[in-house]
């Protein structure tokens, strides 16, 4: 049996938290789960801490302050790969990854490097999102297909797992950008290294609870990581 460390970094997701984290450890025996949380002002990590009292498979981090997605996730990657884990998932808080959905991503990460939960696979699998966000979601993928010639259809998506020998090759410290930009940058790496890569269809719900932390500041950091990647692809050598 692998062992797999599933990622869900917190910000004020008290009312999430308790609901996710037993859901998750359900669906497979070698499941743990790790939560990333900058210090939320609602006590996210306190009621992680007490229910790690009874429960081994679950790990924290704490964090000062709110430091971003990216490196959160920066940081769940150095404690998968200190700690042992063959597989390591990215996924959200709120519910808008659907916890069974994560044996869909297991089934495949055998015989792929990277496998990404997407929702624009089969159509556009999104419940109950705004158009505008669904829109900005969609082109923002367009373009980002069309510019650096990335052959994903979601690759802003958030719920991906990862086999550790993608992550030994990320420059860890190197990585700063946050939010889709983040998921954007990890996909291209993983790609360029010769990584196999594979999309299975997941529906996205929007968040029952609290509230998003997007911002217009992660899309334009978004638009530009674009940009950065192509050119930097087209001045090295690797893979091409
Ligand atoms: N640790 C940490 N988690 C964050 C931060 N920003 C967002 N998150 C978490 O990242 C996940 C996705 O954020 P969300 O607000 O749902 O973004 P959206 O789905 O794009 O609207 C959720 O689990 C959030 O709690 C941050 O700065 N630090
Ligand atoms: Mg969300």
């Amino acid at each position: 049996m692998k062992r797999s460390l599933i990622i869900i970094p917190t910000y004020n997701e008290a009312d999430n938290v308790s609901k996710i984290i037993p859901e998750v450890l359900a669906q497979d025996e070698g499941f743990n789960v790790l939560i990333v949380d900058d210090n939320s002002p609602d006590g996210t990590a306190k009621l992680v801490k007490e229910m790690q009292k009874t429960n081994l498979r679950i790990h924290l981090i704490e964090r000062p302050n709110k430091l971003g997605l990216g490196t959160a996730y920066v940081a769940g990657f150095r404690y998968a790969l200190t700690h042992g884990f063959d597989l390591v998932f990215e996924m959200d808080a709120d519910f808008s990854h659907d916890p069974k959905s994560l044996v869909k991503l297991l089934a495949k990460a055998g015989e792929y490097d990277l496998v990404i939960g997407s929702r624009y696979i089969s159509g556009v699998n999104v419940v109950n999102w705004p158009m505008r966000r669904l829109i900005l979601s969609y082109s923002a993928n367009l373009y980002t297909r069309i510019i650096t010639g990335l052959p994903v259809k979601d690759a802003t998506a958030g719920f991906k797992c990862y086999r550790r020998a993608v992550l030994e090759t990320f420059d860890l410290d190197s990585i700063k950008s946050n939010g889709y930009s983040f998921q954007i940058e990890t996909n291209y790496l993983a790609w360029k290294h010769g990584f196999r890569i594979y999309e299975v269809p997941i529906v996205f719900t929007d968040r029952r609870e609290g509230v998003s932390k997007m911002s217009k500041h992660i899309v334009f950091e978004a638009a530009w990581m674009v940009w950065k990647l192509k050119f930097r692809g087209l001045f090295s050598k690797e893979n091409d």
